[in-house]
């Protein structure tokens, strides 16, 4: 991405939350903004669980983006009250909110969505991702104007994430809007995640997209044990925690067909993570409920405050 020209003399630090309905690219955006993968993506819904920073320095700024779950309804689930909880904390501790919408279509989620907003338009821009959808960039004039009718708010920026269209337009935006302040993370940290999350995170990745129906939502993974071989490879234990007895063999798959495929694409991730040689070994295992648990949540390491 191309530098965006700042006031050098003056610092500027802020917190910019991004909020959106589940699967509209919130990820994919903050990876293209912060040009490193540092939230996991695929084509399932949900698929964000944790609150994760992405973090960009330009001239005398940076700005500090929150990655959230998809915003969604059902809270029957103590993992769903989890994510909705994140979603709200984020908000609040935000100095700007990207909200991401889809370019071809405003849904009735938005709208809830821009409702819970309403008490920041100077401090909220919208997204419209996947611009790339339009049958025709005529639409775009007409998209903009329906959202800038529908929303309140500050800042109505398209984009494409997956192809990283105008997003220059988009820090512009971001960085004018970003308050006074000395930066708050050292230059070149690009996330608060540790290698344990990241790796844990990267093979859920490569779970959901191999899974369907309900069966990715129950799991979850833990790092075991992270250590080095021998012969010197990093050596990754993970465990995949199933809430259901039956999913197992839909995990393993036939002949273990599942897990290895997963085990072989996780790994070719993981070596560019760690910038070697990875010797990864799944196991899956079964915590019946831990996903409504919000004692089994603790245990695997999610955050209840
Ligand atoms: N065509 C197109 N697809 C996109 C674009 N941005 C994201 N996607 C796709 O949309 C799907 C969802 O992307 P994510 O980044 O995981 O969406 P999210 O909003 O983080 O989803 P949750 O974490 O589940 O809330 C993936 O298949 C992406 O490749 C875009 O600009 N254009
Ligand atoms: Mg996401």
């Amino acid at each position: 991405m191309e530098t965006v020209e700042t006031d050098a003399g003056q610092a500027r630090c802020g917190y910019i939350a991004i909020v959106g309905r589940p699967n509209v690219g919130k990820s994919t955006l903050l990876n293209a903004i912060v040009g490193e993968k540092v939230s996991i993506v695929t084509p399932k819904a949900h698929t964000t669980r944790h609150r994760t920073l992405g973090i960009i320095n330009r001239a005398n700024c940076q700005a500090i983006f929150i990655d959230t779950p998809g915003l969604q309804r059902d809270k029957k689930r103590a993992l769903h009250r989890i994510m909705a909880r994140t979603v709200s904390q984020a908000i609040a501790d935000a100095d700007l909110i990207i909200m991401v919408i889809d370019a071809t279509r405003i849904f009735e989620e938005d709208r809830r969505l821009g409702r819970m907003l309403s008490d920041r338009p100077g401090h909220t821009i919208v997204v419209l991702n996947k611009i790339d959808l339009l049958h025709r960039r005529s639409e775009l004039l007409g998209r903009l104007q329906a959202a800038a009718q529908e929303f309140p708010f500050a800042a109505f920026v398209p984009v494409s994430a997956r192809k990283r269209e105008n997003l220059d337009n988009l820090m512009e935006e971001i960085f004018s809007r970003l308050p006074e302040g000395p930066a708050l993370f050292p230059h070149g940290t690009t996330t608060d995640k540790d290698t344990r999350f990241r790796i844990a995170e990267i093979i859920r990745e490569k779970l959901l997209a191999a899974l369907n129906r309900e069966v990715p939502y129950g799991l979850t993974v833990e790092i075991e044990h992270l250590g080095e071989t021998e012969e010197g490879q990093v050596l990754v234990h993970a465990l995949i925690w199933l809430d259901r007895e039956s999913h197992k063999a839909i995990v393993i798959g036939k002949e273990g067909k599942v897990l290895k495929s997963v085990g072989r694409l996780a790994r070719l991730d993981l070596v560019e993570l760690l910038g070697g040689r990875v010797h990864l070994e799944l196991w899956v295992k079964v915590r019946e409920g831990w996903s409504d648990s919000e004692r089994e949540l603790r245990m695997l390491g999610f955050d209840m405050s």
